[in-house]
């Protein structure tokens, strides 16, 4: 810009901007909003071809979104709903600090409620609805550190008792008390969504709202105008999954889809955006990512203001400062607003100069005001064709004054002193005396009282209470049939891996008239890997605008096919959507009383180690189905190198209690615990879910041996016997997944060469072995005088003679856990290091579990126990070729 222009804008007749500006207001009363839109579209493009460079921007000015003008009359009783949300408040701050005076440092969050309360006061009056018979209901995603006004609304409602109140953060005392945040697994009647970990509701309510478009568009389920609300903090979006999926919403038009973004500017240690604007941040990247965005910004006190403020002056004053002043403003007295907000501009100063200084510091936010809150949602719900954000600013600790209010300090607020509890009791009009007050009692009004009248009413109104768990679905009655039978009998003389095997074995179950519409399959841009084109062709993959295009290969058999009913959900590359789908297909059992099985298949490293949180949510949230890892076995997938070559998820699963995890080798191990897992959750209704790993390394299935099913659901089984029993030198070798064979290479070998008769077992699940054997010496401890349990592995073992050597494609320690329950030493053999981009046989020989490996291991455990001599282990060494100077891969 040079100098004479600057010039020139510094002296910009005031005079010719009002005149645009009138014209425009003139164009807003004669023609309306179409028409002014028009003309600044118009105009725009006027604009840029005489070579006027409009910077780009997605924002809006820092206003809010729907003008005073356009505001919808409030329909409650707002004196009436104000008592019952003081009530809610008072109800709520009581439980933390009484909990963390009953037992100091148990926790809890006062702050971020206190903030929110108007947000959900107006969503529970006016607009959740619940489920009942007759409709589905809103899903809502509430903010996991407001728990506490959840707890207290729900007591007011008569639905959660004084007792359960009183033990908040403290659910193991008698009668049970209430959990630190929303978890379905600890209070399955009343929470439906785990919240807390920031970052995995926005992302799993995007895949929540585009699942239940899937239903309806597979007529799994009626449409309906039921939403789908997520409330989070405006620091949590700081969460990489927050606005990872938010161009998947307006991509499929999730109009049933509502964000409230509480802004109170603050996160855990201080401002969110000291030094920027975090409501203009989020508002340029959900309106660049296609989102109605409604921002309420200012409470009804602004508007006589602004309505003065022809000028645009306010709105432009408001949009200079920075958020770390805006949360100074909050701590401030009324007369430092004066000076430091509207003392920038004299004609500023005399817009307010009527006002007292009280009243300036009394100018609510919007996401305090109801009327203005209202007036957002109603147009979020009413809004067609893609997602509504709301960004609502407010206050953290609102109300708390100086026990927190807006300070740095405030989200760990939980004991508030005997003055400020009774300024809160103050502020909030709560009846209790001063006296009353310093006990911190729950407080409900009689049952009659109007408060508690209007709030049943509303709740009736809306269905019936939220939030609120049940599970609608009736069992699914399978077992009967022959679903898995062919895959028992082996694959004679034919080499297929277990994802082929399991691929043919989706493909039936596809197709099975019992289950096949339920079933849903789900993949991360992986089913070629897999080998699951086929099913494309035959179930379709989901999309909600059908196929607007004529496929590249439309004229193959297998083409890729998409339509508006298509049973697949592939979502691209992404492993986290692809949970959050998974979580939403696995727990509509719950939520919408549809058994849908989802089959999750993804490249098995990608999963526990990557997406891991969730997957500890879906457990929380008791989601049923299958997770597939495919292409496992940090020795068995050949050539991808140290990223891809998964040794770890079979330790990573460990972890999730819920969770039942194998490492089958075999198409009918599959079908067996395939087959199994669907009675236990689907029939038997058990909170349980799985983790298959399945190989791409093809050899031939055997068929199963007789007996073994038991076996196989347990963790381990007998899988070929020695022919050598009457050796003098014995052996168990325990293989899983692919490494099986060569386990039974290994027996081959130790009879051949060594005399050694050695029995092979398959071990499907390490982690069924060791959550039994567990079992059984904590009963054993707790109960001395009863006959004592012995672990299955125990049992397994107890007449199997000679030295015991176990491996697999995982860490060493998966064996190793479950050695104290074996009669003997056990020599384990894993992978253990980084995977290495090579061929399966240069992998298992670089981590030493090969057939000769296990050999190996097997005649030197032998030797330890002195039944062999040393010299004919340095012959086995010469042998097999093993290079006793190789590096360690541990540590290479
Ligand atoms: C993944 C994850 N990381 C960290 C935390 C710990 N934590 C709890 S609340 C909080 C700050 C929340 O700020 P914001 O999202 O703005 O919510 P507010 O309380 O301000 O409404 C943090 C960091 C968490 N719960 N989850
Ligand atoms: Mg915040």
């Amino acid at each position: 810009m040079d100098s004479e222009t600057y010039t020139h804008l510094q002296g910009l007749d005031d005079v010719e901007i009002q005149e645009w500006l009138e014209s425009l207001d003139s164009v807003l009363q004669s023609s309306g909003r179409d028409v002014a839109m028009e003309i600044l579209e118009r105009l725009r493009a006027h604009a840029t071809v005489s070579g006027v460079d409009l910077p780009f921007t997605a924002n809006t000015p820092y206003a809010n979104t729907i003008p005073a003008s356009l505001q919808p009359a409030f329909p409650g009783d707002q004196q009436l709903e104000r008592r019952i949300k003081s009530l809610v408040r008072w109800n709520a701050l009581a439980m933390v600090v009484r909990a963390n005076k009953l037992e100091h440092n148990i926790g809890g969050h006062i702050s971020t409620y206190a903030s929110a309360a108007t947000l959900y006061e107006v969503g529970f009056n006016h607009f959740f609805r619940a489920r009942s018979e007759n409709f589905e209901g809103d899903t809502i995603y509430f903010q996991g550190h407001a728990a506490p006004g959840f707890y207290s609304r729900a007591f007011l409602e008569g639905r959660l008792s004084h007792q359960k109140l009183e033990n908040f953060r403290r659910e193991l005392k008698p009668g049970g008390g209430l959990s630190s945040y929303p978890h379905p697994w600890l209070m399955p009647d009343f929470w439906e969504y785990p919240t807390v970990s920031m970052g995995l509701s926005p992302l799993m309510a995007i895949y929540q709202a585009r699942f239940n478009r899937y239903l309806e568009n597979r007529g799994l389920k009626p449409q309906t105008d039921a939403k789908v609300w997520a409330f989070l903090g405006d620091g949590e979006t700081d969460e990489p999954e927050s606005l990872g999926a938010i161009t998947l919403a307006s991509r499929e038009k999730l109009d049933n889809l509502i964000f409230v973004v509480n802004c109170n500017l603050q996160r855990l240690d201080g401002p969110v955006r000291g030094n920027g604007q975090i409501i203009q941040e989020l508002e340029s990247a959900f309106r660049g990512a296609r989102w109605n965005v409604i921002k309420v910004l200012w409470g009804s006190e602004w508007d006589p203001i602004l309505a003065q403020d022809s000028e645009g002056l306010l709105v432009k004053r408001m949009g200079e400062m920075v958020d770390g002043e805006y949360q100074k403003l909050v701590v401030s007295s009324g007369e430092y607003v004066r000076e430091h907000f509207f003392g920038s501009d004299p004609r500023l100063l005399k817009l307010v100069e009527p006002m007292s200084d009280d009243e300036l510091r009394r100018l609510r936010l919007g996401g305090h005001d109801p009327k203005k809150v209202y007036a957002a949602y109603k147009a979020a719900v009413e809004h067609k064709g893609s997602p509504t954000v709301i960004l609502a600013r407010t206050i953290k600790g609102y109300g708390l004054g100086e026990a927190g209010e807006g300070k740095n300090v405030t989200h760990q607020q939980k004991k508030l002193n005997e003055e400020e509890l009774c300024a809160f009791r103050t502020r909030f009009d709560i009846p209790l005396t001063d006296e009353q007050c310093h006990e911190i009692p729950f407080y409900r009004p009689d049952e009659n009282s109007e408060e508690i009248r209007y709030m049943r009413a509303r709740r009736a109104e809306l269905g019936g209470y939220t939030p609120q768990r049940k599970v609608r679905s009736k069992p699914i009655n399978i077992g009967q049939h022959d679903l898995f039978d062919e895959f028992l009998t082996g694959s004679e003389g034919r080499d297929v891996s277990t994802t082929m095997a399991f691929v043919v074995m989706l493909r039936k179950m596809l197709r099975d008239p019992e289950i096949g519409k339920v079933v849903v399959p789900i993949v991360p841009d992986e089913a070629r890997t897999f080998g699951m084109e086929s099913l494309f062709r035959l179930v379709g993959i989901y999309s909600s605008i059908g196929q607007k295009y004529e496929p590249v290969d439309v004229h193959t058999l297998l083409y890729y096919k998409e339509a508006k009913d298509g049973q697949i959900l592939e979502e691209g590359i992404t492993e986290a959507g692809s949970m959050g789908s998974f979580i939403a297909a696995g727990s509509a059992y719950a939520t919408h009383g549809i058994n849908t099985i989802p089959f999750f298949i993804f490249y098995s490293m990608f999963g526990f180690q990557r997406i891991g949180d969730f997957i500890w949510a879906a457990a929380d949230m008791r989601t049923r189905g299958f997770m597939l890892g495919g292409t496992s076995g940090r020795t068995t997938l050949a050539g991808e190198g140290l990223q891809h070559q998964d040794g770890n998820s079979h330790i990573l699963a460990l972890t999730v209690p819920n969770l039942l995890a194998y490492d089958p080798a075999y198409a009918y191990e599959i079908a067996v615990i395939i087959e199994d897992g669907i009675r236990r959750m689907y029939k038997e209704g058990e909170s349980i879910f799985y983790y298959i790993t399945v190989m791409n390394e093809p050899y031939v299935m055997p068929p199963m041996p007789e007996g073994a099913r038991d076996g196989i659901l347990k963790g381990m089984y007998r899988f070929k016997s020695t022919s050598k029993r009457d050796s003098k030198l014995r052996a168990q070798l325990f293989g899983s997944g692919s490494i099986l064979n060569e386990v039974v290479k290994a027996q081959q070998i130790l009879e051949e060469n060594y005399g050694v008769g050695a029995d092979v077992w398959s071990v499907t699940s390490y982690k069924c072995l060791y959550t039994d054997g567990n079992e059984c010496d904590r009963l054993n401890r707790l109960h001395p005088n009863e006959s004592p349990r012995v672990p299955y592995v125990t049992q397994c073992l107890a007449e199997a003679p000679g030295v015991l050597v176990a491996a697999s494609d995982y860490l060493k320690v998966l064996p190793n856990m479950v050695s104290k329950w074996m009669p003997r030493r056990l020599a384990a053999l894993g992978t253990d290091g980084f995977g290495r981009s090579e061929g399966r046989a240069s992998l298992r020989e670089f981590f030493e579990v090969d057939a000769r490996y296990v050999v190996l291991a097997t005649l030197h455990e032998l030797c330890r126990e002195g039944k062999i001599d040393r010299s004919l282990l340095d012959k086995a060494v010469a042998d097999l070729g093993i290079d006793t100077n190789k590096p360690n891969p541990v540590t290479s």
